[in-house]
């Protein structure tokens, strides 16, 4: 048995690699410098692997932005509107599909299945060609070889591929992009036909896709792309890697394939995988590469339970290997770079440079015997007793409260209708009530303000003053724009998540655990690592001081549980579901002190509700039935009259407008601006029966939107939406713009909620 990973986080340990192409963008650095800086990258990490005694390393993997755009180049698919930009100058074409330029738009980007990383979308056709270009993955290849090493390139592979794109602009909605399979595997065989003349004895081909449910028909093209592949003389051994969950039916057909191996997860829900392998009697002839590592979380491996798996898969394939679920690309570089983790809580924790160890050890225990690595077994053992015998991980205060929930805990008292009579009472609001979502610019002042802090420049009274000044302004400013319902503006928080988690208990923050997003953004997920309470009121303060201001409703502003987990690295010694109930019962508290502290209106925010979705439809019910339970729990304490809002990015929830409904919220505000209020005719077709806010204010865009142009919008969602259930906000966001435009874009925003007013037949 040998040692194996898919792929290693880019960035380099100080973010060596954002600081690079950011270079490059802003001109401090030539593409000379950017290259050097790249390979030193790559070479550096491989050099890591080898010697921590992983046998194959993989090459390909590095990206100067994203896998999925490196693919695109790779097998041709550029976009008609990039195609001058690419022919120019490779780079910066390059750089043109993943950001835009001044005349052209980028690539969409979404997220790469159910993990925080975001991949840009290809744009294909019936008028795509595609061109095989594989000098990015054949000089990455030589780079390694040239180090001494044995390398195996990973591509993403041509299934996934195109199940991951969409028709380009211009191209009929209807249009698949799996028919161009024809066109794309001589562009594959030509990859591949290259990477052996480079001297690749095996090539990986990523086929995450296939964890999803698969139609019929794309089952069978996975029957023929591998059947084709397999079937060329000119390549490399082929190891076709799935992984985030079981492969389910795909499954017998990839055992049967023509292929020499066999990447399966074995992680999680994805440990099915293995009695589904003894099922189809194994992969006789075949190399298996197990990933019995997560690769996706940060917690030691259980060594022993992932060999007594390794044993029994033994017994199931010609060869087995041992390598993480997945790339470690979505977890953090290394756990000893934190110091200001308790270290007892740091011996639970592996990075990527401690999942590789734990792969190497588990590959030289099967292959030279468990004595072989009796001192590591031994260790591994104390930690997870350490873990489970934890006070931190069993609260029993924490415990008792949340095993005493009842059904009656997650409703509100009076049924919606009761509410919406009650609140609009209390609040006095006139028809199509205007707010924001909840932050204001963050200006550069505000970041300067805490990293004061951070240095100790400014003591906690200085901070806090700086903070109060700010909230004074932008009370003022909404009073005097005319907005109904107000927010502080979020002044004090920078990523929110983060804010939350570092005032509850139970929640680690790291200092260095930076895992990519997108291209050169990255972000720092905080660590679920115990039962979560909360010591004191985390906003009241805040919120309180921002409504003392002010006679107009103040919004209290909260993360609700589901994207708390979303954004976070969870748990995995107990359900997701008991999780989200201690952070709900968390948040509920904090819902109640701001009810307490005068607040009549709080939102929480729930974006990541649809993109946590899991995988499989089998699976979404469980999902969804924990989800909304405790987004219901953190907001049902309060009293009828109290308006509870919620507030998702995302814009494709037709599937879960259920769901959303269940959240039992009295208003939810949505993205919107960009789809000319295209969810309000979703809301509409799905009888969403609730007061929404479609958003009228593309925040991602400079542009000041008109009155007329809101008005116009307005009409649209009034088309959709009743008056007395419709709210006028902007998108989100707003902290990412500048004071001039918010200023004006929302003094327009007032203007047409007030021209439509006077246009509806009951104007209060
Ligand atoms: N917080 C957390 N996770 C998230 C989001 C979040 N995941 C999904 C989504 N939002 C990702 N979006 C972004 C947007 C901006 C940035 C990162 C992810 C970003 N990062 C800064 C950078 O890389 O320069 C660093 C930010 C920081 O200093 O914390 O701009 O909101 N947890
Ligand atoms: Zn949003």
């Amino acid at each position: 048995a040998r040692a194996t990973v898919y792929g290693y986080p880019r960035q380099g340990p100080n973010r060596e690699l954002k600081k690079a192409v950011e270079g490059y963008w802003a001109g401090r650095i030539d593409a000379q410098a950017l290259r050097n800086a790249s390979a030193e990258l790559r070479r550096a990490n491989w050099r890591r692997l080898a010697e921590a005694g992983i046998h194959e390393v993989p090459t390909g993997d590095f990206s100067l932005y994203d896998h999925v755009l490196d693919t695109s180049v790779a097998v041709g698919a550029i976009p008609a509107r990039h195609r001058a930009a690419v022919e120019a100058d490779a780079l910066d074409g390059y750089f043109a599909m993943a950001r835009g330029t001044q005349d052209v738009a980028p690539l969409e980007m979404t997220k790469w299945f159910d993990t925080n990383y975001h991949y840009l979308v290809p744009e294909l056709g019936p008028d795509t060609v595609f061109a095989a270009n594989s000098a990015k993955q054949v000089a990455e290849f030589r780079e390694a070889v040239a180090l001494g090493l044995t390398a195996r390139p990973v591509l993403v592979g041509p299934l996934t591929y195109l199940l991951l794109a969409k028709p380009a602009p211009g191209v009929a909605a209807d249009f698949q992009p799996l028919t161009l399979l024809d066109r794309l595997l001589p562009v594959y065989a030509r990859l591949l036909a290259d990477l052996r003349a480079a001297g690749a004895e095996w090539v990986q081909l990523d086929e995450p896709a296939l964890v999803q449910d698969r139609s019929f028909a794309e089952l069978g093209a996975a029957a023929r792309v591998f059947r084709e592949l397999g079937g060329l003389t000119d390549r490399p051994k082929l190891l076709v890697a799935s992984y985030f969950d079981r492969l389910g039916e795909a499954l017998p057909i990839l055992a049967k394939a023509p292929i020499e191996g066999l990447a399966l997860d074995f992680t999680g829900s994805a440990a099915a995988n293995l009695d589904a392998l003894a099922a189809v009697g194994g992969l006789p002839g075949k190399r298996l590469v197990a990933g019995v590592v997560d690769g996706r979380n940060v917690w030691i491996n259980d060594l022993g339970k992932s060999l007594t798996t390794l044993g029994i898969l033994l017994g199931l394939a010609d060869r087995v290997d041992v390598a993480a679920s997945c790339s470690l690309l979505h977890v953090p570089l290394d756990a000893d770079a934190e110091r200001d983790i308790d270290p007892q809580i740091a011996r639970w924790l592996a990075f990527a440079r401690q999942k590789t160890e734990e792969v190497v050890t588990l590959a030289r225990g099967l292959a030279q015997g468990t004595d072989t690595i009796a001192t590591h077994l031994a260790a591994n053992r104390a930690d997870l007793a350490a873990r489970r015998a934890s006070a931190l991980t069993h609260d029993p205060a924490v415990r008792a409260r949340a095993a005493a929930v009842t059904d009656a805990d997650g409703r509100r008292s009076r049924p919606y209708a009761e509410r919406a009579e009650a609140q609009r009472a209390h609040l006095g609001l006139p028809l199509l009530p205007t707010t924001t979502i909840g932050s204001f610019p963050q200006t550069a002042e505000l970041r300067a303000a805490r990293a004061d802090l951070r240095a100790g420049r400014i003591d906690g009274a200085g901070y806090e003053e700086r903070i109060e000044a700010e909230i004074r302004d932008v009370i003022s400013f909404q009073e005097k724009a005319g907005i109904d319902v107000l927010v502080h503006g979020e002044a004090e928080r920078n990523d929110m998540v983060q804010y939350f988690a570092e005032q509850l208990t139970g929640y680690v923050a790291t200092r260095h655990g930076w895992v990519q997003s997108y291209g050169t953004r990255y972000v720092r997920p905080p660590i679920l690592a115990g039962d979560i309470s909360r010591p004191e009121p985390m906003t009241v303060r805040w919120t309180a001081f921002a409504q003392s201001l002010s006679d107009r409703p103040v919004k209290g502003m909260l993360t609700g549980p589901v994207t708390m987990l979303a954004w976070s690295f969870v748990r995995d010694d107990q359900p997701l579901g008991e999780t989200a109930r201690q952070v709900a019962l968390a948040l509920r508290d904090e819902v109640d002190d701001l009810e307490a502290a005068g607040s009549s209106v709080i939102q929480v925010d729930e974006p990541a509700l649809r993109e946590t979705l899991p995988l499989r439809a089998v699976d979404h019910a469980a999902y969804l039935d924990w989800a909304t339970e405790a987004f219901r729990l953190s907001t049902s304490g309060v009293r009828t009259a109290t308006q509870i809002h919620t507030h998702m990015c995302y814009a494709e929830f037709g599937d879960i407008v259920q769901a959303i409904d269940d959240l039992d919220a009295d208003v939810i505000s949505l993205e919107a601006a960009r789809s000319h209020m295209q969810v309000a005719g979703e809301l509409a077709a799905h009888s969403y029966p609730r007061e929404a806010g479609p958003g009228v204010y593309d925040i991602h865009s400079p542009r000041v939107p008109g009155t007329d142009e809101v008005v116009g919008l307005l009409r649209k969602g009034l088309a959709a939406i009743p008056a007395e259930r419709l709210w006028v906000n902007p998108d989100c966001g707003l902290k990412t713009r500048g004071w001039p435009e918010v200023r004006t874009s929302l003094e327009n925003l007032v203007a047409a909620a007030r021209e439509v007013r006077t246009t509806l037949p009951n104007t209060t």
